[in-house]
């Protein structure tokens, strides 16, 4: 029955759902937070535009980008690269807000990586039909820091491949509110993102926002 009573209570915890050692979804994680790191997203994009990244190899990225904190991904004709200034703006990239720190930091010492500090949060941008195809993450320095990211907005399903990009991939779905944390042995997991399906999402509109917590450094 539902007599409004509990409307305003926050959503139950729900329990950590491993994908495998090292990488565990918590659903819901961000939900209480979600809105202010929208809003903190549009303060961030007004410093640094969301825009396409070019491969290397010259392919224009479906997924529009943008970075806050003292590093962010940039793609270059030599390669990829995190750095200290947005090529497009010249200036540093805008400061990462306390409450992205704090979030990052929760989440890593609930999948059991306590003291996470991250340097760089890449924010993608995802709109119905944009994908990410099966890649590693190999960019950062150091392998032994976890990664973290947030998913917010309209729903994306996930593939977690295994340590060569042809073994069989899973679907995870991901909704607005969860936070994954990957590390120790499924860091170098290949994974991507399936096309997104048309939806709308009351905060986001038609889109897919997600924060990815690193530390390039
Ligand atoms: C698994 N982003 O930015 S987030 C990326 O939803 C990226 O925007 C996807 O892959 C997205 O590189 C997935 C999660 C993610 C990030 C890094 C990982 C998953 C990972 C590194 C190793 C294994
Ligand atoms: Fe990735």
């Amino acid at each position: 029955m539902t007599l409004g009573l509990f409307d305003d209570l926050p959503p139950a915890p729900q329990a950590p759902e491993w994908l495998e050692p090292g990488a565990v979804v918590l659903r819901g994680f961000a939900l209480p937070l979600a809105a202010d790191l929208l809003q903190a997203v549009a303060h961030i994009e007004a410093h640094a535009p969301f825009r396409h990244l070019v491969t290397p190899g010259g392919k224009r990225m479906s997924v529009a980008m943008t970075n806050c904190g003292p590093l962010g991904w940039i793609s270059e004709r030599s390669g990829y690269r995190y750095g200290p200034v947005d090529p497009e703006t010249g200036k540093r990239w805008p400061r990462m807000p306390s409450l992205f720190q704090q979030l990052a930091r929760d989440a890593a010492e609930a999948a059991g990586f306590a003291g996470f500090a991250p340097d760089a949060c890449l924010v993608n941008r995802y709109a119905p039909g944009t994908r990410l195809s099966l890649h590693q993450d190999r960019d950062e320095g150091n392998y032994a820091h976890p990664i973290v990211s947030v998913s917010l907005g309209i729903p994306a399903v996930f593939l977690w491949g295994g340590a060569q990009r042809a073994d069989k991939a899973r679907r995870v779905p991901l909704l607005h509110g969860d936070v994954v944390v990957w590390g120790g042995p499924a860091r170098l997991r290949f994974h991507g993102v399936l096309p997104l399906r048309e939806a709308e999402h009351p905060l986001t509109g038609a889109h897919r926002i997600n924060l990815t917590f690193r530390r390039a450094g």
